[in-house]
C-alpha cells in the first residue's frame, strides 16, 4: 500500500434473500477489491427497516478499508458488486434490496459531486450505521469535527440486535 492511500467506510445493508449470507458474502466480494484491504469489520446487527414499514428487518455492518482507489473507483466497483449480487434499483425510495454498499466516509474528504455525497446523507441519523462504526473506530470523526462515539451514544436505539461478531 502506498502512502496515498485512504481509510474509507462502507456501511452494508440486506433485507432480501438470506440477508445474513448476503452481508458475509458481500464482505468477502469487498476483500477482492483492488488496491485495497478490509481493516475491520463490526459485528453484524438486525435492525428494523427505516422507510416503509412493510419489509423484512435489516442486517446491516459497517467495516473499515484502506485503499489507494480514488472515491470514484471505490463507487464503481461497490456498484458493481452490487450488480453482481443481483441488486435491481428501484423507483421506491428506502424499499428493500438484497444489497446496499453506501460510502460513509472517505478519510477526510467531503464531496458534493452528483454521483458521490460523502459523508453519506444519512449517517448520522441511523443507528445502524453509527453503532457499528463506534464498535470498530471509537475514536473516529467525521470531517466536521464530531465524534462517533458521540453520536451513537446520544442515537436513540430501536431494538437494534447485535447479532454476531463477524
Ligand atoms: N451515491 C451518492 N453518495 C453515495 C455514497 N456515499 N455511497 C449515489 C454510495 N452511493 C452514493 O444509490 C443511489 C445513488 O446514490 C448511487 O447511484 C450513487 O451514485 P442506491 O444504492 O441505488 O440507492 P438507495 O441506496 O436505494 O438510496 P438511498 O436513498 O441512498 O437509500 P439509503 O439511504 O441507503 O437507505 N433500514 C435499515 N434498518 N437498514 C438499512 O440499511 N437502508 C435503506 C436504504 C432503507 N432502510 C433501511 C436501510
Ligand atoms: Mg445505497
Amino acid at each position: 500500500m502506498t502512502t496515498t492511500s485512504t481509510i474509507a467506510y462502507i456501511g452494508l445493508g440486506s433485507n432480501l434473500s438470506e440477508p445474513i449470507e448476503q452481508v458475509k458474502n458481500a464482505i468477502k466480494a469487498i476483500r477482492k477489491i483492488t488496491q485495497s484491504s478490509i481493516l475491520s469489520v463490526s459485528s453484524l446487527y438486525l435492525s428494523k427497516p427505516m422507510g416503509p414499514q412493510d419489509q423484512d428487518n435489516y442486517i446491516n455492518a459497517v467495516l473499515s478499508l484502506e485503499t489507494s482507489l480514488s472515491p470514484i473507483e471505490l463507487l464503481d466497483a461497490l456498484q458493481a458488486i452490487e450488480n453482481e449480487f443481483g441488486r435491481v434499483r428501484k423507483e421506491n425510495r428506502w424499499g428493500a434490496r438484497i444489497l446496499d454498499l453506501d460510502i460513509l466516509l472517505f478519510g477526510n474528504q467531503v464531496i458534493n459531486s452528483e454521483r458521490l455525497v460523502i459523508p453519506h446523507y444519512g449517517m448520522t441519523e441511523r443507528e445502524f450505521v453509527l453503532i457499528p462504526l463506534a464498535e470498530i473506530s471509537p475514536l473516529l470523526q467525521l470531517p466536521n469535527g464530531q465524534n462517533i462515539s458521540s453520536l451513537s451514544q446520544n442515537i436513540s436505539v430501536n431494538s437494534m440486535i447485535k447479532l454476531s461478531e463477524y
